[in-house]
């Protein structure tokens, strides 16, 4: 059965003949697949196609990513989750590809402040949930850990493909009519929940925003599950933190990939806070890690209210941006975004899902 993706790209061919005269920009390309049980309707595509879109307006690089979609049975309260492929990278690596990739002022000042030699130095959670300066060079030191779709951004090369996509996104059944599906004039009915902020914000996570903090976390707890013993220096052989996490900081030149705590994201070594982070569903400020925190309405952070809509703000783009995207010079959001406030209806989680 063509999937929706093979008629797009008919259609889009099409299109691209008829004006091929004209220079097109460069933009990431996103290959999606419906691959629910129950397809969703034309309505909930062209959602999750807008948010799509919106991605491809603001980075530039010039790389497909393929995402399965789906509306599936998740857990209480969760309007969307992610599960990502990835792939692993030398810390030294992963700077010069940094280093090679920078284009915009925040990557230039994000690569010259991140450390020097083949291995990092950082506050860790120890699986007996004490933190401490880890210098040690060991694997959690010396490899990190990447989303495909961020590894393309820096110009690695993956395997994936419609069947191996980069990543998967499912959202709630049992949201299906809380969801508006479009934007009317930029805005949701009070009582829905804005299915393209929803989507934009997963596939933010597909892009690589994402900590190896919520791994630990989940871990500490969880240690055979995650296939390991139960030794207090269990998470130091193996890899745990993404690009992302290069930019958590608790101090100035205290890098910070800690369990709890007051983390932010920052492109100077710790100078300056760009945001907070949150720092765990379990052991944390009870949100996943890998979002922004609860203060600031950002596409990042970990809920969304009723009756709210918006797209990536300047943090969250930064974050991108300095993980590895080309971002769009003209993407600078609009200073209305940070007028939004919290409002006072309730908030409705969502989930990354566990590698
Ligand atoms: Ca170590
Ligand atoms: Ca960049
Ligand atoms: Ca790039």
């Amino acid at each position: 059965m063509p999937t929706r993706s093979t008629r797009d790209s008919a259609a889009l061919a099409l299109a691209l003949a008829l004006v091929a005269a004209a220079p097109q920009a460069q933009a990431v390309d996103f290959v999606l697949t419906d691959v629910g049980k129950t397809p969703m309707s034309a309505q909930q595509y062209a959602g999750f196609q807008a948010a799509a879109n919106f991605w491809s307006g603001r980075l530039t690089d010039k790389v497909t990513v393929y995402v399965n979609i789906s509306f599936s049975d998740l857990g209480a309260n969760v309007l969307g989750s992610t599960t990502t492929d990835k792939t692993t990278i030398d810390y030294s690596t992963l700077r010069s590809r940094l280093t090679t990739d920078a284009r915009s002022a925040t990557d230039f000042s994000a690569v010259s402040h991140l450390q020097t030699g083949p291995a990092l130095s950082f506050l860790a959670t120890q699986g007996d949930l004490t933190t401490r300066l880890d210098n040690d060079g060991s694997l959690n030191n010396t490899k990190l850990v990447l989303t495909t779709a961020n590894a393309k951004a820096l110009g690695l090369t993956t395997v994936n493909n419609a069947g191996t996509p980069d990543a998967r996104i499912s959202f709630a059944n049992a949201f299906a009519n809380s969801f508006a599906y479009s934007r009317v004039n930029g805005q949701v009915p009070g009582n829905k929940t804005d299915f393209i902020t929803v989507a934009e914000h997963e596939i933010g996570h597909a892009l690589g925003f994402v900590s190896g903090v919520d791994d630990i976390d989940f871990c500490i707890d969880n240690s055979a599950q995650c296939g390991l013993g139960n030794t207090v220096g269990r998470f130091e052989n193996a890899p745990w933190y993404t690009p992302l996490d290069l930019f958590r900081y608790s101090a100035p030149g205290v890098l910070n990939v800690a369990v709890g705590g007051s983390p932010y994201f920052s492109v100077d070594g710790g100078a300056t806070s760009i945001q907070p982070f949150s720092t765990g569903d379990y052991h944390g400020n009870g949100w996943q890690a890998s979002h922004f925190g609860t203060q600031a309405t950002t596409l990042m952070r970990p809920f969304v209210s009723a009756g709210q809509s918006y797209d990536a703000t300047a943090s969250d783009l930064m974050a991108l941006d300095a993980i590895g995207w080309d971002v769009s010079a003209a993407a600078v959001p609009e200073p209305k975004v940070y007028a939004l406030l919290l409002s006072g209806l309730a908030a409705i989680g969502w989930l990354r899902r566990r590698r």
